[in-house]
This record gives structure tokens, sequence and C-alpha cells, in this order.
């Protein structure tokens, strides 16, 4: 069986983009694979953050999980933090990644490189992501397009570990489902759906009500036409709609492009909000339910165990490799 790995960020709320992008193919996979969805509060903590915030999001991002059909019967679903080999992996494999890769990340471009305030850990945090993904000898990573140069990173820390110190780690491939890699904000649609940006007009989060999900759609940001075609370069706005409908009805979007042709934009963003409300209502209930219950608990005290089991050998080989002694 395959061995695969992802992870989520317990911060925002979790949003279209993140439940299209990576979420959907965490549940697919669980059927033919052995999979570890990981709750990655530890990077949460590269920015500083309010720690009762971070604890209920955690939570809640675990309950998140469970609703949109992560099975912990099927898949080990855990935190970060609980699972101490992640932290003390990370250690081994800053000391065999170098400044200047680091440097080269986009994400730290973006979010920290011109502040001589921002934590050492944003830095490094590329490195944690690759020891999380390593530790348990992954074969496949399912992520979103903004994830690939993290994953390259990934691999060739895996094999200069390997060529440098002997064939500890298995080299990971990347999944990156095309069609909804990279699914656009509502109100820029030049942009990828982000839960920190900066206007709520932006994303849809999954806990959203419905009436507040249909008044984003239809507000949502198109283009001075009228032609309904799928063409991400000139009508990234039509298209994203085109996208998201798509994937939440399983239609083609060539079937969706023929249904709608001589319909306006306005029939096309009411149809796609009620097929995104469709989509999110039974998760929602059950997101409820589960909460109530105090099962999340339980179900992460599991995986924190299985997770524990999973990587214990990897990190002594790992050890021992770089000459510690055991
Ligand atoms: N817009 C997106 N379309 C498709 N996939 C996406 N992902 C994120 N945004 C999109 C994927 O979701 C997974 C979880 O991401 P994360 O928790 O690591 O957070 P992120 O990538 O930092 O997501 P955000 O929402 O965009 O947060 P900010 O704004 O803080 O950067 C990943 O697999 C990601 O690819």
């Amino acid at each position: 069986v395959t061995r695969v790995f992802s992870g989520m960020q317990p911060t925002g709320v979790l949003h279209l983009g993140n439940y299209l992008g990576a979420m959907k193919q965490f549940i697919a996979l669980q059927e033919e694979g052995e999979c570890y969805y990981c709750i990655v509060d530890l990077h949460a903590l590269t920015i500083p953050r309010d720690p009762a915030e971070l604890r209920r999001r955690t939570r809640e991002l675990a309950g998140l999980y469970v609703a949109a059909g992560l099975d912990p019967a099927k898949a080990t679903i855990f935190v970060q933090s609980h699972n101490p080999d992640h932290a003390e992996a990370a250690w081994l494999l800053q000391c065999v990644a170098r400044i200047g890769e680091l440097s080269r990340m986009t994400q730290f471009k973006d979010k920290g490189k011109d502040s001589e305030s921002a934590t050492s850990g944003l830095f490094t945090y590329p490195v944690l992501m690759a020891a999380d993904i390593l530790l348990y000898q992954t074969e496949v990573v399912p992520v979103g397009e903004d994830q690939r140069q993290h994953m390259e990173l990934t691999r060739d820390l895996a094999e200069r570990f390997n060529r440098q110190y002997g064939e500890v780690f298995t080299v990971p491939d990347v999944r990156i489902q095309k069609a909804t890699a990279r699914i656009m904000g509502l109100d820029n649609p030049e942009k990828k759906m982000s839960k920190s940006a900066p206007s709520e007009a932006n994303y849809i989060a999954l806990l959203e009500e419905p009436k507040s999900i249909l008044k984003k759609f239809k507000r949502a940001v198109t283009d001075s036409g009228t032609e309904i075609r799928f063409d991400p370069e000139q009508k990234a706005g039509v298209s994203n709609l085109l996208s998201i409908y798509s994937a939440v009805s399983g239609q083609s979007i060539d079937t969706l492009v023929e249904q709608y042709q001589g319909k306006g934009y306005g029939h096309l963003k009411v149809d796609t909000a009620e097929a995104v409300i469709a989509e999110l209502e039974p998760l929602q209930a059950r997101y409820h339910q589960l909460m109530e219950s105090g099962e999340i608990d339980d179900i992460l005290a599991k995986g924190a165990k299985q997770a524990r089991a999973a990587t214990a050998e990897t990190l002594a080989k790992m050890k021992e490799a770089m000459g510690l002694i055991l």
C-alpha cells in the first residue's frame, strides 16, 4: 500500500480552496493508501498567535477533517506536536538543509524576508515540513499548487541525506489535483483564495452560513464581458466559478460551459453558490454534532499513538546514520 502524508495549519478558517485543493484528495486517498493526516500546530507558531485561539483552532481543524469525511478507522488523524519525533527530526534535517536554498523559498520571501523581526521558525519551517513528510517514509503527498516548491525542497533534502549518510528516506512524490490546484479569491481572481487575505470577501469558509455563501458568490469579481467560457488567462473570475462548480457538482467544465451558453454571469454565480451550499451542508451538520460529542480528543489521542509508532524506526535510523549514540 502507498504511504500518504499531508497536513494543514490550524490557523485562520479553513476555506473552499483548502477543501477542494487538498482535503478532497485526502479523503479519496484514504481508500487506497496508508494515510497520515496531520494538524501542523508547530507550523502555526512561526507567526505569533494567541495561545487560546491556537488550541481552539487545532480542535476545530480536527473536527473539520472528520466532518469532511476523513475516517479515523482508515487514516491516522493527529496533531503534529503530539509526536515529538517531528521536532527532533527537523533539527537533524536543519543540519543538512542550506541557508541558500531556504532563502529562495517564495513563501518566506513573501511573508518574512524583509522583516528583521520575522521569527527564525518562519525561515526554517520548510525543513520541519520536510521532516513531517520524510519521517513517515511517505510516497505520496497530496497538496495544492502553492506547496510545490516546498515539496521540491523535501525531495532534495531526502536525496542529499541519503547520499551523505546512507539510504534512510523514501523520496516522496507530490500529488496535485490539476483542476482544483489553485482556487482563486472571489474578490480578486488573480490571486489564490487564502485564509490570510485582507478581506473576508476573498474566501468561502467551510463553516460559513448559506446566506453568506450566496452573497459572496453574487459579489464575486468577474469581467465586463458576457460570455461564459473557460479561459483562466482572460477570464479568471468566470473560470474560477466554473472550476468550483465543476469540482462540487462532478460535472465537467465543458458540460457546464455548454449548459450556460447565452445565460448571464448572474445565473452561473447563483448556481455555483447553491452547489457549494449543498456540498457543505452535510459537512457542517456533522461538524456541529461531532464537536458537541467530545469525540475529537479521543480520535486525536489514538492518532498520536499511531503516529509515534510509525516514525520511531526512521528517527532512530537518522540518528544512527548521523553518528548519534542510540
Ligand atoms: N487557493 C487554494 N487552492 C487550492 N489549494 C489550496 N491550498 C491552500 N490554498 C489553496 C492547499 O491547502 C492545504 C493546506 O494549506 P495550509 O494549511 O498549509 O495553509 P496555506 O497553504 O498557508 O493556505 P492558505 O489558506 O493560503 O493560508 P495563508 O493565507 O496563510 O497562506 C495545502 O495543501 C495548500 O496547498
